[in-house]
């Protein structure tokens, strides 16, 4: 089985490199172009939009964040990572991998997009508000999910929590998470894990 992660610090490919580093797979990783690696024909191979992260296992590709990082830890059960499918636990997994995309991470980004990304012309500053409003009422959620808990998932520490706390990390770094002290110390736990390469967020 071999490895292939294209990546960019600190992009959400930090997701899969945690994942990785979790599960102690070994892995060939294409980084260190800057954006430059956008413009690899080999990245468009696997991403139809040339996005990271992108994955080949063994030449298989795949992208998308959450189905990389639910992957790698189902292919490897015996580092409990993640519950079995068919469990109740891996269907909160699901819920909550799915919530943070709808509900948190979509808002982000297109702030992000607007930022970064669009050209002065087409950027919209009218929805860097909206976007922060609707990203904070998914991270109320989470604020009240992790009262008396730890992890959100059985609350033990999980590829769930890698998942997620990119987008947590994200958000504090926006200055979203101010008001939600459940998320503020679930955040300050995963930047203290010690694989946990979401440090470079900022
Ligand atoms: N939902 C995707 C998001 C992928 C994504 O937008 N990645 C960004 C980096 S964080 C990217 O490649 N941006 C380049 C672009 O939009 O052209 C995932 O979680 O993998």
């Amino acid at each position: 089985m071999t490895i292939i992660l294209y990546e960019l610090q600190p992009t959400r490919s930090a997701r899969v490199r945690w994942t990785l580093l979790e599960l102690g797979i070994p892995f060939e990783s294409i980084e260190g172009r800057g954006r430059e690696i956008f413009a690899m024909p080999e990245l468009a191979q696997i991403h139809p939009m040339s996005k990271l992260p992108a994955l080949r296992d063994s030449g298989r590709p795949l992208f998308e964040s959450a189905a990389i990082c639910t992957w790698l830890a189902d292919s490897h059960p015996q580092a409990g990572l993640i519950a079995p499918s068919g469990t109740w636990a891996r269907a909160l997994h699901d819920q909550w991998t799915a919530f943070t995309l709808a509900e948190v991470e979509a808002n982000l980004q297109h702030t992000a997009r607007n930022l970064f990304i669009y050209s002065e012309e087409e950027r919209v500053p009218a929805v860097y508000e909206q976007n922060a409003r609707e990203a904070k009422r998914g991270l109320a959620v989470f604020d009240g999910a992790l009262k008396g808990k730890t992890w959100l998932v059985e609350d033990r520490f999980s590829v769930t929590d890698i998942f997620v706390g990119y987008a947590v990390v994200w958000a504090r770094v926006q200055g979203m998470t101010a008001d939600l002290p459940n998320v503020t110390a679930y955040a300050e736990r995963i930047l203290a894990r010690p694989l946990c390469p979401y440090g470079a967020m900022g």
